[in-house]
């Protein structure tokens, strides 16, 4: 077969005999470039049972994903996906990509303002489980916050207009790229401070659950939370999953692995870099995918959103991605070493599912570029609409903000401090 980093992803079958390969083999890991010390190999292939906590008598496994898709491809015989399916995932993705791409002119010309984060690399893992959900589930995401919002069916538009800081903004322009949060799309942020979402999205799962056993609702919402590398170095992190386990919630903990934070290698920081492996640890399945790939996130998204979903408690994904950009628009990149950001631009995700959707015969090659031109129209609509949608009145900056704007309580003339127009000009003595 033909020896290629791709391959891996297109023909999932093949996947052992490949790695067989010796010259194969090297190419072939997704981790040939984690630092100067490879990763123990056994974090791709691993297969064990972990013994059961003596309090629990549930079985808890850790696995890869080659061993789910493998008993899946066996069982059925079939491709992993359905032609709506496959257009479906790849419009979604190329969505993510065309909008981020976008984001970044727009933050070159001077139409955003703070940090930037792009999700460019990542895609295969906000397709790959937020496509999965129902409306009702719950995203809970990170500063790089933009792509989950869309692929949860935000509009391109709200999204945008958010970033130009704009009242179209599905916050009304008043939280901007970092805290996309949409009620109506349960989208629940965006959070700037790493971490910081893990427990709300806790906090949402537990809901669910309370619904449905207090009040007894037909409830089977699931939240997913996504978090960096880092970011699991971060004690919210463990207290979460705790909590998790303790009360068996309907919660799936996303890890994008993208093996930095910022500039820091996940390799230099980490006791453990096998984030899976805390998963056990707390109680509950930890899964090790090729986030680069999106059958193989989404065959494992279909394990644990349905596991929470029929009540049976969280899991702990990690997903072993790559991020194509710096890790803000204000980064210059110079970090990471040139032949590992090459090594991942030959695994691009939405290369390699366009591949696997054309070789195996789903659609055509002008039925994509059918779907990039309806979503690059799109992307061009929602950077005009933000344009010409009005900037919010300045009585809005505190709208939200608090609870009580009154709190700041009474000026010096007697009145309500925020009540004082030089207030919300920012020219008030306080
Ligand atoms: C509580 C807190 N500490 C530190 C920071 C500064 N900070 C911003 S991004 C980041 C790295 C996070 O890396 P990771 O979790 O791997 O996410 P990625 O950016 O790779 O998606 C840090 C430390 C922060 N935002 N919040
Ligand atoms: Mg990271």
């Amino acid at each position: 077969m033909a020896c290629s980093a791709t391959a891996k992803i297109l023909q999932p079958l093949s996947i052992r005999s490949a790695e067989k390969s010796q010259s194969c083999s090297k190419m072939l890991s997704p981790s040939s470039f984690l630092g100067s010390t490879p990763l123990p190999k056994k974090l791709f292939s691993v297969n064990k049972t972990i013994s059961p906590l003596a309090r629990r008598s549930a079985t808890i496994v850790a696995v890869s994903s080659d061993v789910v898709k493998e008993k899946k491809l066996k069982s059925t015989q079939n491709l992993l996906i359905t032609k709506e399916e496959g257009l479906v995932l790849y419009e979604d993705m190329y969505l993510g990509r065309a909008f981020e791409d976008m984001c970044a002119q727009m933050y070159y010309r001077g139409k955003m303002f703070g940090f930037v984060h792009l999700y460019n690399g990542q895609e295969a893992v906000s397709t790959g489980f937020i496509k999965l959900l129902k409306k009702e589930d719950c995203v809970v995401s990170t500063y790089r916050d933009h792509v989950h919002a869309l692929s949860k069916g935000v509009p391109a538009r709200q999204v945008m207009s958010e970033l130009f800081g704009k009242t179209t903004g599905c916050c009304r322009g008043q939280g901007g790229s970092m805290h996309m949060f949409s009620k109506e799309h349960n989208v629940l942020g965006g959070f700037a401070f790493i971490g910081e979402g893990i427990p709300v999205a806790t906090g949402a799962a537990f809901t669910s659950k309370y619904k449905r056993e207090v009040f007894k609702e037909d409830c089977d919402e699931v939240t997913l939370a996504f978090f960096g590398d880092g970011t699991c170095n971060n004690g919210q992190f463990f207290e979460c999953l705790n909590m998790a386990t303790l009360w068996k919630l309907p919660i799936v903990f996303v890890v994008e692995n993208n093996l930095w934070a910022i500039g820091m290698s996940h390799l230099r920081s980490t006791s453990d870099p096998q984030i899976w492996k805390k998963g056990p640890a707390f109680g509950m399945p930890g899964v090790h995918v090729d986030g680069m790939d999106v059958l193989k996130v989404r065959e494992v998204a279909k394990e644990a959103v349905s596991r929470a979903r029929r009540g049976e408690g969280p899991t702990l994904v990690e997903c072993e991605t790559y991020r194509f950009r710096g890790h803000s628009l204000a980064d210059p990149d110079e970090l990471r070493d040139p032949a590992e950001k090459a090594h991942y631009a030959t695994r691009d995700p939405i290369t390699a599912l366009k591949k696997y959707v054309i070789e195996n015969k789903l659609a055509s090659e002008a039925e994509l570029k059918a779907i990039e031109k309806k979503i690059d129209e799109e992307v061009e609509e929602a950077v005009e609409f933000a344009d010409k949608s009005p900037v919010p009145e300045r009585s809005q900056l505190l709208e939200n903000v608090f609870a009580d704007p009154k709190g700041f309580g009474i000026g010096p003339d007697g009145k309500y401090r925020c009540e004082d127009p030089k207030f919300t000009q920012g020219t008030a003595q306080v």
